[in-house]
């Protein structure tokens, strides 16, 4: 019979430089080079066959079978690898997301990263990671770097043939972060759709290319020089920066709750106090705080009595994919 079979795991990452815009919505192209810490912690397993003996493609997640809607975003994205292959089978993609619902972070980063490379190994494409970040690019931008571990840039390359992710640093190092979650909603309005309108109406958005390409590169110069507390002075301030944009955008929008306010106004203190802590947030209400892995628990302790124990994660940084046996 004919079957092919993969099975993947992928991490996800939280941007330290912000990937915010596309220049191509159907490439998936940025509008900026971006980076991002690839988290040990939360990550995506995902199995995919491909048979004569399936109907129709079919997608669950967490034990849950998937509506119509869902399945035909897995079905778009797997064709790429399909047309690839010169295999014209239905598949069914089982995945699991090893995310904490409490954690409430977005999964799609690790969930196309390791359909990509389930997919790769079902069909024996042998991609390189460089190709393999390329494609998962194609189902979510931030997945372009669930590819790699540790630190990892997105290049914003020339068009889709090196729009892709590279390793930057190992972060082989005392470094690492807590999620502090303070809402698990569904967002509002999705990243995608948020982007898209920043960029249509924010009058402040012709500033972001040029500005993220300069903040990147003195990101790049922090890391290198492991210096944490200049990795977080930029962090926090391209996270604003991005934040800013959708505060300009008509109608305006934010992400930020009036417990994001509070939450960094108590990383702030936690510097006071002698902590190396630094706030990030994306496109939701919950922080992300960079500091060293060592002081992580630290934090939790300090900050638990405001904010709760149960919504506080520390991770160290994760490693890039895993091909698991399938
Ligand atoms: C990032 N975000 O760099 C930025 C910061 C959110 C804020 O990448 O439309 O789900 O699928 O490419 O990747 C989230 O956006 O958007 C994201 P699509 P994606 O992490």
């Amino acid at each position: 019979m004919e079957e092919y079979r993969g099975i993947c795991r992928a991490h996800t990452n939280i941007a330290l430089i912000k990937y915010w815009g596309k220049r191509d919505d159907e490439l998936i192209l940025p509008m900026n080079s971006n980076l991002s810490l690839t988290l040990d912690r939360f990550y995506s397993e995902t199995q995919v066959r491909f048979s004569k003996d399936i109907v129709e493609d079919c997608f669950q997640l967490d034990g849950e079978w998937q509506d119509n809607s869902e399945v035909e975003k897995i079905s778009r994205f797997v064709d790429l690898f399909r047309q690839l292959a010169q295999v014209d089978l239905a598949c069914e993609v089982i995945s699991y997301n090893h995310v904490p619902t409490a954690a409430g972070l977005a999964s799609s980063a690790s969930a196309f990263a390791a359909l990509a490379g389930a997919c790769n190994q079902a069909l024996r494409l042998d991609l390189d990671p460089l190709a393999l970040s390329r494609l998962a690019r194609r189902g979510s931008g931030s997945a372009t770097r669930s590819i790699f571990g540790g630190f990892v840039e997105w290049e914003k390359g020339s068009g889709d043939h090196d729009s892709q992710a590279v390793p930057f640093d190992d972060a082989n190092w005392d470094v690492g972060m807590v999620v502090l979650t303070l809402n698990t909603k569904k967002k509002a309005i999705s990243s995608r759709r948020g982007m898209k309108h920043t960029v249509a109406t924010s009058p402040f958005y012709q500033l972001w290319p040029q500005v993220s390409e300069e903040k990147l590169l003195e990101m790049k110069a922090a890391i290198k020089a492991r210096d944490l507390d200049w990795m977080g002075e930029i962090a926090e301030s391209h996270a604003m920066l991005m934040h800013a944009t959708t505060l300009s955008a008509n109608p305006a929008f934010t992400y930020l709750e009036a417990e994001s306010l509070k939450a960094i106004e108590a990383v702030k203190g936690l510097r006071q106090q002698g902590y190396k802590a630094y706030f990030t947030m994306d496109a939701g209400p919950n922080v992300k705080i960079l500091c060293p892995y060592s002081q992580s628990q630290a934090i939790i302790d300090a900050l638990a009595p405001e904010f709760g124990a149960d919504r506080l994660i520390a991770s160290r940084p994760g490693p890039g994919i895993q091909y698991l046996e399938a």
